[in-house]
């Protein structure tokens, strides 16, 4: 049946503007994902699985009834532990090379070379200097800037086996690094990690499952480590996000501008694109424009949307969508869930694709090495390049959708606890935690991860979070779930009134009364909390929550959803999240099951040995039950371990 329904459906989209689109140019001879994912159909059970592996050239080997292990001998569980470890290795090394580079670019800093980029926060190099336990006292800005750089690097490249990650033990509750340690996963460094585990699941290496499945937890937390050095690095570079006002889907485009849409991920390239195009509004008006108007793409988008409140084109799965319209000049990319197909795609219009990374490059595209070094000038050139493309523009292929909403964004922690501090002046936090004791509110979901057409796009996303919504979940976003949201009208007031349950709604309008003065608009249905590597921003929302309550975080009603994962870095955030104590729903089923052993870690032991564990679950209305019953599971319990904690005058007993 399904397999039929998937044959049939191009149209795998809820999004007004992609749906507009797509029937727009139906048999135009346009190819995006969504023609491509029929093509595809169906796709293969071994790999579906996790049961088929590539690892050595004796194979591919797959697991049937007459083959049971591979040639080698290995069997389905180790099959599927090393393709999971290898899957987490692929988003390490991602979020990772994100921060490496943000990292070069304090490094000229830092060693006194010009650069187009300094220390835009000193208020957050002290915060995350002081967390790191680097002295502030009497020291310049500079000064305390040179040993964060030193301890970043540190933090990637460091041997020994001794010493182990600061970021981690500065910014997760100490239960959590013990269980790390009792475990053997406690990483000393990050490039340590990624190469112990890609020998570790070389041919004829590790062949039992569980060690593997430790090992991969190992390196999902070198992805933790990863994200939180990237995410404290932008701010401090650029500033910490705070509340901003913007819009989103594909009624942002207009017809008279020179559109650019930034596509990727990192802000060291995007932040100086649009201070480019700020600058040279003249130049766009020489080229018969009004102006030039800036726009984003996935994660990059959520960055200059945090920082800049530079308004949302749309997210990742309707990425070719956006070219579609004939009104985007050029799409600059950076890295990663840049789909080769935009090139073939924009071939057909006069939209230039501008790769922009060495390790990031698409054939037939327009490449400018964006050296960091050289960034105002890399900028300027690049944005010349979209003006001279706007005056080839066909106005006959111009055809935009309408579709558009307004977008409160810019939530970072800090901001966050600005806005609650509002309610709870000495501790922020407890504005959260009072609610959820008191029965106003069920608990925090947090809504990470892409799209994937194995389900349609965005539906998922739409259908959870408004249940949740319905059901008092406080919900905070990042990534292209946040995309969705920006979409589709959930990241606004608005969608209070049509979405919350009483609770929610009685609690939000307390915190928006309470910040009347502060804030230009009312506050948003769901938070918006960054890019994909911000989720490390949600979890240290999960951090001041366990030790508001006094618990480890296994114990705090905080659930996570990916509804349409698709990246390894989704992989890679989905294991640190369990690994620190967090349920966190699936809703495309990862090539795991394949291996019952596996997968019943996965899903079980996790559970026993960490707190958090995983949901695989691909329908949307059974996937918000199972996120409230985590989510109800973990406030009842607390209540009873409070109450025992009163009878018998203890302090409330952190396990689970
Ligand atoms: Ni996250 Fe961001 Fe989007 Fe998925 Fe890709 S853009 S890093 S991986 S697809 S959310
Ligand atoms: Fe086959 Fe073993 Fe080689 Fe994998 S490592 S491809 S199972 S022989």
């Amino acid at each position: 049946m399904a397999e039929k329904k998937k044959e049939k459906d191009r149209n795998r989209t809820i999004d007004p503007a992609a749906l507009e689109v797509l029937a727009k140019t139906e048999g135009s001879g346009v190819e995006t994902a969504y023609d491509r994912y029929l093509n595809m159909q169906p796709q293969c059970n071994y790999g579906n699985t996790g049961i088929c592996c590539t690892i050595c050239i004796q194979g591919p080997c797959r697991i049937t009834k007459k083959a049971s292990k591979g040639i080698c001998g290995a069997a389905p569980y180790t099959i599927v532990a090393r393709n999971l470890v290898r899957h987490v290795l692929g988003g390490t090394s991602a979020h990772c090379d994100h921060g490496m580079h943000i990292m070069s670019v304090m490094r000229e800093i830092a060693d006194g070379h010009e650069s187009d980029y300094g220390i835009t926060d000193p208020a957050k190099l002290k915060r995350v200097a002081t967390q790191l336990d680097i002295a502030v006292e009497g020291r310049s800005d500079l000064e305390i800037f040179k040993d964060v750089v030193d301890l970043a690097e540190q933090e990637f490249s460091r041997l020994d086996k001794r010493t182990y990650s600061k970021w981690m033990q500065a910014t997760v509750v100490p239960e959590r690094v013990e269980k790390a340690m009792d475990c053997s996963i406690m990483p000393n460094s990050i490039h340590k990690t990624i190469a112990e585990s890609m020998a570790q699941t070389h041919m004829g290496m590790d062949a039992d499952p569980v060690n593997l499945v430790f090992q991969a937890l190992k390196a999902a937390l070198c992805d933790y480590i990863g994200m939180h050095i990237s995410t404290d690095l932008s701010d401090i570079l650029f500033g910490t996000p705070t509340p901003v006002v913007s819009e989103g889907n594909m009624g942002v485009l207009e017809e008279k501008m020179v559109n650019i849409a930034l596509h990727g991920h990192n802000p060291v390239l995007s932040e100086m694109i649009v201070k480019a195009a700020r600058e040279m509004q003249d130049e766009a008006k020489e080229a018969g424009a009004e102006g030039i108007k800036c726009m984003g793409i996935c994660c990059t988008g959520n960055e200059v949307l945090m920082r800049q409140g530079v308004p949302v084109l749309t997210n990742f799965l309707s990425q070719e969508l956006a070219i579609m319209t004939g009104a985007v000049d050029a799409m600059v990319v950076d890295v990663q869930c840049i789909m080769p197909g935009i090139q073939s795609v924009a071939e057909c219009y006069h939209t230039k694709i501008i790769t922009t990374i060495p390790n990031a490059k698409i054939p037939s595209s327009y490449y400018v090495d964006f050296d960091d070094t050289r960034a105002m000038e890399k900028a300027r050139e690049i944005v010349t390049v979209a003006i001279e493309a706007f005056k080839e523009r066909n106005p006959e292929k111009i055809n935009i959708p309408q579709e558009k909403h307004k977008i409160v964004a810019g939530f970072s922690l800090e901001a966050m606890e600005d806005i609650l501090g509002a309610l709870s002046p000495e501790s922020p936090i407890k504005a959260v935690t009072d609610a959820v004791d008191s029965g106003e509110l069920e608990g925090v979901c947090l809504f990470a991860g892409c799209n994937n057409l194995k389900v349609p796009h965005d539906d998922s996303h739409f259908t959870i979070a408004t249940e949740l919504a319905k059901n008092d979940v406080l919900l905070v976003s990042t990534g292209c779930a946040a995309g969705t949201f920006g979409k589709l009208g959930l990241l606004n007031g608005d969608a209070i009134e049509k979405y919350a349950g009483d609770g929610l709604k009685a609690f939000l309008k307390r915190l928006n009364d309470a910040n009347k003065d502060k804030l230009g608009d009312d506050l948003p249905l769901i938070f918006h909390m960054g890019s994909c590597v911000d989720n490390t921003r949600c979890y240290d929302f999960v951090t001041a929550l366990a030790k508001q309550w006094g618990v480890d975080t296994p114990k705090v009603p905080f659930v996570a959803s990916a509804p349409e994962a698709m990246s390894e870095k989704a992989v890679s955030i989905g294991s640190w999240c369990v690994t620190l104590g967090v349920p966190t729903h699936v809703g495309v089923i990862p090539p795991i099951p394949g291996s019952p052993l596996v997968d019943g870690i996965a899903l079980q032991i996790a559970q026993d040995v960490y707190g958090g564990y995983f949901m695989w679950e691909e329908d949307p209305m059974e996937a918000s039950k199972k996120l409230m019953d985590a989510l109800q599971e973990r406030t009842w319990k607390m209540k009873v371990h409070k109450m025992a904690a009163e009878k018998y005058e203890t302090e409330i007993s952190k396990t689970w």
